[in-house]
């Protein structure tokens, strides 16, 4: 007998419990005591039940909507897994991830996602966390074979198989994407041999024989948690239940489901475990018995839990709760920012974002960057980590594939584990390209599980617009789509000084914070940047110039375009105030609502497009809180709505400049 009887029974009672669980929900559900949104994973029950003796909760693991039996035999708790799916505040994540999102850190339950293939990329950076510490987990991720189809899946295997990464790519072939069969979705069935493509080992094993496939698990993770690179398992399966819901399947014949129902783990290992004399049936029964009295005590416990407050929403959004923007609720921040004293040099933006860099990876062990050739003798194509890997080496200055999924879900996965790391994507519009992973996982994490996790990822971006002759899809500046995704902090600095200051604040925020950096900037201006460690609070605004009538809110690039302006505009009587926001999130409106009511004037300008950016969200904030005090309507200005052009001589017209603004303030002025 390959697999020892007491493992046998280890993976017996798995099988009881997820069952048993997969039983009441059904119950739950159909009673109408229940309401919640449930993709039965029935038929799979054995995958992890496998599994699970050859993992601790040291080990990682990510799984997907389908995956509570995944999450069953990783050791989340019963009572605050029932709690979490009914949404209450026992629950693990406090009811705010639900049964798509449940996160359980303490037994390694890091991630669970309801985005098809969103978890591979992330559980890359955690297995890279491990393998940097040299901790010797192995990560599971698990994911269905329709997953295979989608580019993150792609992305992080090429990743992990290019640096080695200690991860179990688990698909649970359950023979069906949602409703459609494999034949109907790809020419490629053997998935296993997808690995082979990609430089590592693939196994096609059998998910439904608890015996086989623990056997081969038990070598396979042997192998990865001793440094043999990543393994890509099929684990061929029978997804018995419907997609979602607790309807019967209609995608199987009735002789499919008979021959399904015959090979189903938990109806015929309870007669292998008699077969092999390793159980007696009083033994099994009992093993039944107590998983259903567990699930018994956990749904009473659940359906007793209170649902966490409606104004607890805030709560778990950010570290900070008063980093979240709410209507009338405009704190005052201290502006600890400026750096007393001390040696300074005289940089460019790139050299203080390089020099913001090294501090970080001198001073905290769990810092490192990644990206597209970040790594010398490149330096990154904006040289902004030039030397960086010549210094810190490779591991910490770590140049990517061209995958923006796999880098943001590797810093992601990794910030999830602790560590503190810093994301190059080379232009702003390429952040289209990962913005699930930005959004969908970064952004929301925390409060999907209900603070039980942070995401201490630094993204690092360049915008290239106003710089000209860049095109559509090297030019824009999409600061709005990433102010309404909630959770991601974004700080936007016109000056080296504040690179330095706000990026260094970046790497030590527990969020994710999207720095972007204007191209125009990074080589384009030289100031004295102190040498020592300063940090620039996030979510306070500078006043650049000080003026009476009217005040220009901006930030970036058009810092600088607007205080030119403003001194042009002074000789003709224009007494104009510049404020930088330097952070668009947390956005300081203490200090803009401060202006704006001291002036009677105000005027957002940003080079991003007018129509619904960020300048239409401060000026109608400014009109609903001073109405009746200003002199003239808040107004906002920015690029036409139209993709960047080719030409120089459109995009400057088509984004604000000196004529277009000189003529609103005018406006303004003359209201
Ligand atoms: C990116 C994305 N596209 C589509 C969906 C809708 N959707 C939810 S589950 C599912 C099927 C996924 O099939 P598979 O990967 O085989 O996993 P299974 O559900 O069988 O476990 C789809 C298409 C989604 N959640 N995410």
């Amino acid at each position: 007998m390959a697999v020892p009887a007491e493992t046998l029974l280890q993976i017996y009672t798995q099988i009881a419990r997820i069952h048993e669980v997969d039983e009441a929900i059904r119950k739950g559900l159909s009673s109408g005591k229940f309401r919640f949104t449930y993709w039965p994973m029935t038929g799979q029950e054995a995958i992890p039940a496998a599994l699970a003796p050859l993992l601790s909760h040291d080990d990682y693991m990510v799984t997907t909507y389908r995956g509570i039996h995944d999450l069953v035999a990783k050791g989340v708790p019963l009572r605050g897994l029932f709690a979490e799916m009914l949404g209450r505040a026992d629950g693990v994540n406090k009811g705010k991830g639900g049964s798509p999102h449940v996160s359980h850190p303490e037994v390694g339950a890091m991630l669970t996602t309801a985005i098809v293939g969103g978890g591979a990329p992330i559980a890359n950076g955690l297995a890279l966390a491990s393998k940097m510490r040299g901790e010797g987990r192995v990560t599971i991720v698990n994911f269905g074979d329709g997953a295979t189809s989608i580019g993150s899946v792609h992305e992080a295997m090429n990743l992990a198989g290019a640096w080695g990464l200690p991860i179990i790519f688990l698909c649970q072939n359950n023979q069906i994407g949602e409703y459609t069969l494999i034949p109907d979705y790809t020419a490629g069935m053997d998935f296993a041999s997808r690995a082979d493509a990609l430089g590592f080992r693939g196994a096609k094993l059998d998910g439904n024989d608890p015996e086989s496939f623990h056997a081969a698990m038990a070598d396979i993770v042997r192998s990865v948690r001793n440094g043999g690179g990543p393994v890509f398992v099929e684990a061929v399966t029978l997804r018995l239940g419907s997609h979602a819901g607790v309807a019967d399947s209609t995608h199987l014949t009735p002789e499919q489901r008979e021959a399904g129902m015959r090979d189903w783990p938990v109806r015929k290992m309870p007669a292998r475990l008699l077969e092999l004399g390793v159980a007696s049936a009083q033994d099994l029964a009992d093993i039944v018995d107590a998983a259903k009295e567990e699930v018994a005590d956990a749904v009473a416990f659940a359906l007793a839990s209170v649902v966490t407050p409606a104004s607890d929403v805030s709560i778990d959004v950010f570290a900070q709760a008063d980093f979240v923007p709410h209507r009338g609720h405009y704190p005052v921040r201290a502006d600890t920012a400026s750096p007393a004293g001390g040696e300074a040099k005289v940089m460019n933006m790139a050299e203080a974002v390089r020099h913001a860099h090294e501090i970080a990876l001198e001073m905290d062990p769990t810092v490192f960057a990644l990206g597209e050739d970040i790594g010398d003798p490149v330096g990154g194509v904006f040289k902004t980590t030039l030397g960086l890997g010549t210094r810190f080496g490779k591991e910490r200055i770590r140049d990517t594939p061209i995958a923006e999924q796999a880098i943001i879900g590797a810093g992601m996965g990794a910030a999830l584990a602790g560590m503190r790391p810093v994301a190059e994507i080379m232009f702003n519009d390429f952040v289209g390209v990962c913005l699930d992973q930005l959004a969908n996982h970064a952004g929301k994490q925390r409060f999907m599980s209900g603070g039980a996790t942070s995401v201490p990822l630094t993204v690092r971006t360049i915008m290239a617009g106003g710089v000209g002759g860049l095109g559509a899809q090297h030019s824009q500046s999409l600061e709005a789509w990433l102010l309404h995704s909630p959770g991601l902090k974004v700080a936007y600095p016109s000056t080296p000084k504040d690179a330095k200051g706000l990026l260094l604040s970046c790497i030590f925020d527990d969020d994710p914070c999207v720095h972007i950096e204007s191209m125009a900037v990074l080589h384009g201006i030289k100031e004295e940047v102190p040498l020592g460690d300063y940090r620039i609070p996030l979510g306070v605004a500078k006043v650049r110039r000080e003026g009476a009538d009217i005040s220009i809110i901006t930030y970036g690039l058009f810092v600088h375009r607007c205080v030119a302006l403003a001194d042009k505009l002074a000789e003709e009587g224009i007494s104009v105030e510049v404020i930088d926001l330097r952070t668009l999130m947390p956005i300081d409106y203490d200090r803009i609502i401060g202006s704006v009511q001291k002036t009677g004037r105000g005027l957002v300008v940003h080079l991003a497009t007018e129509f619904c950016g960020l300048g239409a969200e401060i000026a109608a904030t400014l009109n609903e809180e001073l109405f009746g005090k200003l002199k003239a309507p808040v107004s906002r200005l920015g690029a036409d709505y139209a993709p960047i052009a080719y030409s120089s001589a459109i995009e400057s017209a088509q984004i604000p400049g000196e004529a277009s603004i000189t003529q609103r303030i005018k406006q303004l002025m003359n209201f």
